[in-house]
């Protein structure tokens, strides 16, 4: 009889010591919220319109985008955190909030690392996520570095001035490209992936490092890899196991075929 890929893959999660998962903007797809890549213009207000014609979102991603233009990437910035604070938890992140739990439950060790600023892990009930790539959640002082957690309405002005330094400015607390990541977070990660039985890839096109290598690392160190999204990417031809589809479908029907129907209650 064949194996089908998810039951495989159920197998291991449920014999696991060690499981360690990575994600990345697609399993807060289906929350609503784009992802970096491959995203339309269609959904999204007028006055942000021309932003997304003009720019490739990941190109807005630079301490040199925000040194040219403060105004123009702290709104886009605060216009995406508005989207954050609007949107809910879907079944994906639900799913991994109850992974953790029936690992930890049985005596094992559960790190999700997520490459997410959005904080959706979190409102979903997962503990300890290591953020990757920072928290929009979360804005600093471009002098002291101190940080602040917005009231949950818009600023008034762009680019939002500090109230730690001044004449200062906040910027969103995020990693952008050529910044290196939170120390913590990196070691964090590293441990997890060195340590790991099982490795699961999830809604990210894998292309951003040093995020992209914890699989590998991981695989290096014998893990079982998996890979959940709706497309190829540069890590498919590598992982032991591919559960194509929408990670909001597969991680639920993975966590019950793990675990039982209980696990996801
Ligand atoms: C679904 C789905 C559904 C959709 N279900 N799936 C080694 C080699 C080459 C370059 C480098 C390297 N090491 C470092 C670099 C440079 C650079 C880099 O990686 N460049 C590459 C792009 C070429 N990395 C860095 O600069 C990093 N810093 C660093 O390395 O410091 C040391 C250093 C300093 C100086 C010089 C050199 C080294 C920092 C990276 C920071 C990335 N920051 C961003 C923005 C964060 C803030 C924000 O939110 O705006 O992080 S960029 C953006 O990409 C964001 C994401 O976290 C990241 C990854 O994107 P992700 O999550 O994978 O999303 P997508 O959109 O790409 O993919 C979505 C996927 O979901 C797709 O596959 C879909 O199919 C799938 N999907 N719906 C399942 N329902």
């Amino acid at each position: 009889m064949t194996v089908r890929p998810i039951e495989l893959v159920a197998r291991r999660l449920a014999a696991a010591k060690r499981v360690a998962v990575i994600t990345g903007a697609g399993i807060s797809a289906e929350s609503g919220l784009r992802t970096f890549r491959g995203a339309t213009t269609a959904d999204l207000p007028p006055d942000m319109q021309s932003l997304w014609k003009e720019f490739d979102p990941a190109t807005l991603a630079t301490p040199e985008a925000f040194a040219r233009d403060p105004a123009m990437v702290s709104k886009w910035y605060d216009w995406r955190r508005m989207g954050c604070l609007a949107a809910e938890p879907n079944p994906g992140h639900r799913a991994l909030a109850a992974l953790q739990r029936a690992v930890e439950a049985k005596g094992g060790e559960f790190v999700l690392l997520t490459q997410n600023v959005d904080r959706l892990h979190q409102r979903a009930g997962s503990i300890g996520v290591v953020e990757l790539h920072g928290t929009i959640m979360e804005w600093r002082c471009t002098t002291s570095g101190e940080r602040m957690t917005p009231p949950e309405s818009a600023f008034r002005t762009y680019p939002p001035t500090s109230p730690f330094t001044p004449g200062a400015l906040l910027r969103p607390d995020v990693v952008w490209f050529g910044e290196m990541l939170p120390p913590a977070a990196l070691a964090a990660a590293a441990s997890a992936a060195g340590s790991c039985d099982v490795f699961m890839s999830i809604g990210t096109s894998a292309v951003v490092y040093p995020a992209a290598g914890f699989l590998f690392d991981a695989k290096r160190n014998e893990a079982f890899t998996i890979e959940v999204n709706l497309e190829a990417t540069p890590a498919s031809e590598f992982v032991d196991a591919t559960l194509g589809g929408s990670s909001s479908a597969v991680l639920p029907a993975l966590v019950r075929a793990a675990f039982g129907p209980g696990a996801m209650a």
